[in-house]
């Protein structure tokens, strides 16, 4: 069977990685552009300041697509471009941008794809007590229906949130923006963008857009027991499933908070702000289910995590991670097994970084990348043959971009950015992709 007429073969990035610009025509700072000029927060103390100058080189970056042959694009909006306090005053240079490279899309028949929220909060909002207050969500809100206004017709999909659990890394663990440390800040940050999520939710219904749909992106990143014959591990699977993507999709599909992760709460003094009514909202039916899927993760009591991969006969790609894309299986499986979905889903990102980027006579031999996502492909339409409705499957990246604490250094392009020139190089990666389309959607 194969994949259907209409699949979507996509690239994927997000603002605050590629578009740079980040202080031009009125832009108000992202909480990223605040957190990577603390001194060691990013790996190689690179800045989100001009990554891939996508905000001037855009129309470029779609001939590439083009050429790519990609029918569709996956992008994110800076929250912090449109409105640079992120509520009341309107950039119209910000929106203005935003409706050219939608403008550009439509124009060479790729089908835009758009993210309102890929982490970087207006640094105006974080002075505000950004996620940790729960006004965010009226915020989110109000930038959320600017958007389906001003562009809702003539962008097809739109998600609410990326990955909300980088906003929970971001007030618990301080290793993402704002760089904040207490579990019970995460768990707070976590409920209050499932709020968002929900007012955003809210605010495209009301504006309706007539041939949209809306969604929300979650990375399933499945732990499974190192040892599945060690109670422990066992244990220690369940735990990590329980606190990472099950705290999104049980809100956001069953409607609440499991016993589990309750009582976790509960016991750590972490328990969130719940109002009467929250979970009502936060489960409102949304169109699709956007699905990032990059790997799985092996749990181990004793977090022997990568000796214990090896003695199970782990398969790695040379950048040391398992190379495992029955990943995306499992997880399009479990969606409809655990949490009962009827609704579509799209594969929303799915790469991986560092894979031979060394450039020999102009060209870049990045096998491993080739037969990462190779496998990943066979196993989407696996699940397609056997019925799953499956929409899409977006390539993280387009290029090579700012890949937030590490920086510069980690390259998940399918095209090489040379960050001094920006000019984009196609990898091997990127003449496999446009040769799988081709023969894909005859
Ligand atoms: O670069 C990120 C992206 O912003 C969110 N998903 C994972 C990618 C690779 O780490």
């Amino acid at each position: 069977m194969g994949f259907p007429k209409d699949f979507l073969f996509g690239v994927a990035t997000s603002a605050a990685q590629i578009e740079g610009a980040a202080q031009e025509d009125g832009r108000g700072l992202s909480i990223w552009d605040v957190f990577s000029r603390i001194p060691n927060k990013i790996a190689d103390n690179t800045t989100p300041e001009i990554a891939c100058d996508h905000y001037h080189l855009f129309k470029d970056d779609v001939k590439l697509m083009r050429e790519l042959g990609v029918n569709s694009y996956r992008f994110s909006i800076s929250w912090s471009r449109v409105m640079p306090e992120g509520t009341g005053q309107i950039n119209q240079k910000g929106l203005d941008f935003y409706k050219r490279l939608v403008e550009e899309l439509n124009k060479n028949d790729i089908v835009p794809n758009a993210t309102l929220y890929h982490w970087d909060l207006p640094y105006e909002l974080e002075c505000r007590g950004g996620f940790l207050n729960r006004d965010v969500a009226e915020w989110f809100g109000e930038y959320a229906e600017l958007m389906f206004r001003e562009l809702g017709d003539s962008v097809p999909l739109w998600a609410t949130i990326n990955e909300p659990i980088a906003t929970y890394v971001g007030y618990a663990k301080g290793g993402f923006a704002p760089g904040r440390k207490l579990e019970r800040f995460g768990r707070a940050a976590n409920h209050n963008i499932l709020l968002s999520h929900a007012r955003g939710v809210e605010a495209f219904r009301s504006v309706n857009p007539k041939n949209s749909k809306i969604g929300i992106v979650v990375d399933i990143w499945h732990q499974h027991p190192a040892n599945s014959e060690n109670a422990a591990d066992v244990q220690a699977a369940e735990d990590g499933n329980e606190r990472t993507y099950r705290s999104y999709l049980d809100p956001i599909f069953k409607g609440q908070y499991s016993p589990y992760l309750l009582e976790c709460m509960e016991k750590e003094g972490s328990m969130p702000d719940i109002r009467s009514g929250d979970f009502e909202k936060i489960s409102a039916p949304i169109d699709f289910f956007g699905l990032n899927c990059y790997n799985r993760v092996l749990a181990s009591a004793e977090d022997t995590k990568i000796e214990t991969i090896e003695q199970t006969g782990g398969n790695f790609l040379d950048n040391g991670t398992e190379f495992y894309p029955k990943a995306v299986y499992d997880a399009i499986k479990m969606m409809h097994e655990r949490y009962n979905i009827k609704i579509p889903i799209y594969i929303t990102e799915n790469g991986t970084y560092n894979c031979n980027e060394e450039i020999v006579d102009g060209k870049i031999h990045d096998t491993d990348r080739i037969k990462y996502v190779e496998g990943f492909l066979n196993w989407i339409e696996k699940a397609i043959d056997e019925g799953y409705d499956v929409r899409s499957y977006y390539l993280w990246s387009l290029m090579d971009n700012f890949e937030w604490s590490a920086g510069n250094s980690f390259r998940f392009g399918i095209t090489h950015t040379d960050f001094n020139t920006q000019e984009r190089i196609w990898k091997d990666s990127a003449f496999w992709y446009r040769d799988f389309i081709k023969k894909n959607l005859l």
